[in-house]
């Protein structure tokens, strides 16, 4: 069984579900949506796919999906046969995972939102939306640091999840906003532990742990 994404390529959420499927080793197809300047998202086509005229879509057979956080649960309960990246089988561990999905959602109203405003001059206010990604860049630091003192890297448990690849994109993309990692020791080493994965992929303004190493594991 195979998907099909309707994608964006600057499309941090987009990315996520890009990444998840190399790092899973799915193939895919893409249709891509021209978001901008074509705004082709909210185009009566999509608008029927998804009437919250927003990407990332994807659809398997009859299933549609419209949610990130929903396509990562899915994609990983399909396609991983480690079971490592949705732990279904440990209820606390599970429930910390669902946790930080939540917290990717914010990400995406707060460091996604400013970075659309930075480079797209997207009608949102820039500076609330920047503010906003501060606090939750601190709120993840803060976390993480915890992690290491646990003697952990990922955001929970002890193997990457699909946590991890929620909260990856747009904390990757901070600096396209003017937010960058330096107060972050702990997001920088996770974000070059994720970019070390096997089967990672970059994407405009996310490149590969190694330059130099473009299409290949870093
Ligand atoms: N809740 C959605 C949010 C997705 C989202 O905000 N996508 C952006 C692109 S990265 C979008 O389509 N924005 C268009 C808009 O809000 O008009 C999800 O998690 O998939």
């Amino acid at each position: 069984m195979t998907f099909t994404l309707y994608n964006y390529v600057l499309s941090g959420n987009c990315y996520k579900i890009r990444l998840m499927a190399a790092l899973l080793g799915v193939e895919y197809e893409t249709v891509a949506v021209d978001f901008y300047p074509g705004m082709e998202h909210r185009s009566p086509q999509m608008l029927s796919l998804n009437p919250a005229g927003t990407l990332p879509v994807l659809t398997a057979g009859d299933l549609v999906l419209t949610e990130t956080q929903a396509m990562l649960t899915w994609m990983a309960t399909s396609f991983d046969t480690s079971g490592t990246w949705f732990p279904a089988g440990d209820p606390a561990l599970l429930g910390v995972v669902q946790q930080w999905l939540g917290f990717s959602g914010r990400l995406t109203q707060s460091a996604g939102l400013a970075r659309l405003h930075s480079m797209l001059d997207w009608p949102v206010d820039g500076q609330a939306a920047c503010a906003a990604a501060v606090k939750d860049l601190r709120i993840l630091e803060r976390h993480l640091t915890d992690r290491v003192l646990e003697g952990g890297l990922w955001i929970a448990g002890e193997t990457p999840t699909i946590a991890d690849v929620a909260c990856f994109p747009y904390v990757a993309l901070s600096p396209d906003a003017g937010l960058e990692h330096d107060a972050y020791p702990a997001i920088r080493n996770w974000l070059y532990a994720i970019r070390g994965l096997p089967g990672f992929v970059a994407m405009p303004g996310i490149h590969y742990r190694h330059e130099g190493t473009s299409g290949t594991n870093g």
